[in-house]
């Protein structure tokens, strides 16, 4: 294959997940805005994220995120997920809204409260059985406030407890990744702030475990990039939730506040191997649409994703070995910027005609007449889940 027959094979057997959460209302500590033709349930959410495949050809995966997506029937919702062309990807738990979790859920000082955090994650786990997804995606909102609240090494040891019980219980074809942020909702401590902790969990876990880097949940400055590059190394990068930020966890539209960002991580991606389907790398969006229209937020993002991947499938590795290896710091950078600066839109827009797709994802949506039918349809819509 040539060098471009190469690019564009990788770009169409790229999968990017969507979030089911980003299809529902949902907003910030002050306020929530409603729009009209939200999903009233799971069922339309996912019927929501196909028509984001549909127009994109590369989202095929939703994420659960449970209880948000809680449903009798997890064969039928499967089921409904492939009638309308998309499946189910991850399962995303959810230890942080119960009263019972104020000091926390696995980590919390009370073995009660453990137990009940530890049965949630149990029966994430059969909704994984019941609905064919290969991946539980942990996040753990415990950490302490004040100095002295409580201990921090305590703390790990429950955390390494409730995390190897839910390990033994993975089937052979599942695994959990592990997502790791540095502050929120605690602000003193935090239980898995960082890739490090997160990285040390998972290496005596054992292989089924892997981490998630969430593009914000990072101190400022951070290098991302640099993180990618190690777990790919130590074959321990699980997932990406993708998303960006100004400030803290913004979770604002991917490849919106920083491309080149976007571009570097994709990059380090690619040179780690990241794009080859066997090393299991999952690319899911994490990301929630307080003021825009969710559905095309949905594919602008995805498309955000296509463009920086593109971009990075294009530098032109061996010129920059060459100029690596030496020494030619100036020849390495103008070869890395070189394939930033391209503009890959056309050669997007003839891949999605290749793929019998429209060229362009989002006028295909809007003219497909989608939005006024969900908006006629749906009545009363619900929240993502923050503060419902
Ligand atoms: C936490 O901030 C997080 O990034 C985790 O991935 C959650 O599952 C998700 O947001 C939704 O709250
Ligand atoms: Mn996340
Ligand atoms: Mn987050």
């Amino acid at each position: 294959m040539s060098g471009i027959a190469t690019v564009t094979a990788a770009l169409k057997s790229q999968q990017i997940e969507t979030p089911s959460w980003g299809f529902g209302n949902s907003g910030t500590r002050f306020k929530v805005f409603a729009q009209p033709g939200v999903p009233r349930d799971p069922f339309e959410k996912l019927a929501d994220a196909a028509r984001v495949h549909a127009v994109t050809g590369v989202a095929p995966a939703v994420s659960l995120h449970i209880p948000w997506d809680e449903v009798d029937d997890y064969a039928a919702l499967a089921a409904h997920a492939a009638d309308v062309g998309v499946r189910i990807g991850m399962i995303n738990s959810n230890t942080f809204q119960d009263d019972d979790y104020k000091l926390g859920s696995v980590a919390h000082p009370d073995a009660k409260v453990r137990r009940k955090a530890v049965d949630h994650l149990l029966h994430c786990v059969d909704i994984m059985d019941a609905t064919g997804s290969d991946s539980l995606k942990l996040w753990f909102a415990d950490g302490t406030n004040y100095p002295g609240q409580d201990d921090i090494a305590a703390r790990q040891d429950r955390l390494a407890e409730a995390l190897s019980e839910v390990y033994a219980r993975l089937g052979d074809r599942q695994r959990l990744v592990l997502e790791y942020k540095l502050f929120e909702p605690a602000f003193y401590t935090t239980d898995i702030p960082d890739w490090g902790t997160a990285y040390a969990h998972c290496l005596k876990l054992g292989p089924k475990a892997k981490v998630v880097v969430d593009t914000g949940h990072h101190a400022p400055g951070v290098n991302i990039e640099f993180i990618v590059a190690v777990l790919l190394r130590e074959d321990r990068l699980g997932a990406f939730d993708f998303n960006s930020r100004f400030y803290a966890d913004d979770d604002l539209m991917v490849g919106a506040a920083d491309p080149f960002q976007l571009f570097r991580i994709l990059h380090a991606v690619s040179l780690g191997g990241g794009f080859d389907p066997a090393n299991d790398v999952a690319f899911m969006l994490d990301q929630c649409h307080n003021i825009e229209p969710k559905i095309p937020a949905m594919i602008r993002s995805v498309m955000n994703v296509q463009e920086a991947t593109a971009k990075a499938l294009l530098v032109d590795v061996d010129a920059l070995r060459a100029a690596q290896l030496a020494g030619d710091v100036l020849g390495a950078n103008a070869v890395l910027m070189d394939a930033y600066n391209t503009d890959v839109r056309p050669l997007l827009a003839e891949l999605r005609q290749e793929m019998g797709l429209d060229p362009d994802p989002l006028a295909a949506y809007h003219a497909s007449g989608y939005a006024e039918k969900i908006a006629a349809e749906r009545v009363g819509g619900t929240q993502a889940g923050w503060g419902a």
